[in-house]
């Protein structure tokens, strides 16, 4: 007989017991019904030693886990809203800068995107960003981003290839949104690009946790955002958030599109917009 089966009759001869003794219960009073039940409480601890060891020992081992399926996807900017606008005399010229971190290598990467400025953007309107059509050439692209703001993805981090998301803490991303009047949009993403690369490298190397990383991208965006990229009229900051994937936005839907819940902005002096985030699979 294999020790299970042992421990398994033990279990049923102690249970049964057990049961038996709970019967005689009924019958007795005073003194004996004490010690009645003193020796149901010692027989029902080393029932639970016996039913931890059949536990350890006997239990079959876990199922393997579900291989995780990854889906390569791209992530980039889908539309900018107007709800309410700035203070200034003029139309609005929003932009967009996008901070990708992939937190999972040796030394994490990130790469900061640009959309925009769109030009003359008033109250209530929608600017969306143009798809590039597949199989457009590369060499092309400029040209067709001279005269509108191209739906580039700002993940994978090559702004070009669809790349996986094993983890939704594996990636930080944050959106930040200006104003455009005399700073250089491409000089502050410069910017963006060397302080938050610092930053994620920096957290890596003293052991930080991925979380803790995420955190310290953020400060170091927040304290680069402002910085005077052109006079006289500084450009101005809307706004920063982190976008925060679930889950489940890394399953795939039917259609393998999936807009992200749209992300708010401003309400100040600087006016309010909402972006919206496109999730593509390519896998
Ligand atoms: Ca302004
Ligand atoms: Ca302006
Ligand atoms: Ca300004």
């Amino acid at each position: 007989m294999s020790t299970c089966d042992t421990l398994k009759q033990q279990i049923t001869e102690l249970t049964n017991e057990i049961k038996s003794l709970q019967e005689d219960l009924k019958d007795v009073a005073g003194a004996q019904k004490w010690a009645i039940l003193r020796q149901i409480k010692g027989l029902q601890g080393k029932l639970t030693n016996v039913e931890n060891e059949f536990n350890n020992k006997c239990k079959p081992p876990p199922e393997p886990a579900e291989p995780v399926t990854l889906h390569n996807l791209t992530l980039a900017v889908k539309s900018i809203t107007s709800i309410d606008d700035s203070t200034e005399a003029s139309a609005d010229e929003p932009y967009i800068l996008v901070v990708a971190a992939d937190l999972t290598g040796l030394l994490p990467a990130v790469e900061v995107t640009l959309y925009g400025p769109w030009a003359d953007v008033e109250k209530g309107e929608t600017h969306g960003t143009l798809a590039i059509p597949i199989g457009f050439p590369e060499s092309l692209l400029d040209l067709l981003a001279a005269f509108n703001v191209l739906r580039r993805p700002f993940w994978g981090l090559n702004n070009k290839t669809p790349a996986p998301i094993a983890n939704v803490s594996d990636v930080a991303f944050f959106v930040c949104v200006m104003e455009h009047d005399d700073g250089s949009p491409s000089l502050l993403r410069q910017l963006v690009k060397g302080a938050s690369t610092l930053a994620a490298i920096n957290g890596k190397t003293a052991g930080l946790t991925k979380p803790d990383i995420t955190k310290k991208i953020k400060e170091a965006i927040t304290d680069v955002i402002g910085t005077p990229t052109g006079i006289p009229n500084y450009d101005d900051v809307v706004g920063v958030q982190q976008l925060i994937l679930t889950a489940n936005d890394l399953n795939p839907p039917p259609s393998g599109i999936r807009v992200l819940p749209a992300l708010d902005f401003g309400g100040g002096k600087e006016g309010m917009f909402r972006i919206l985030i496109e999730l593509v699979f390519a896998s």
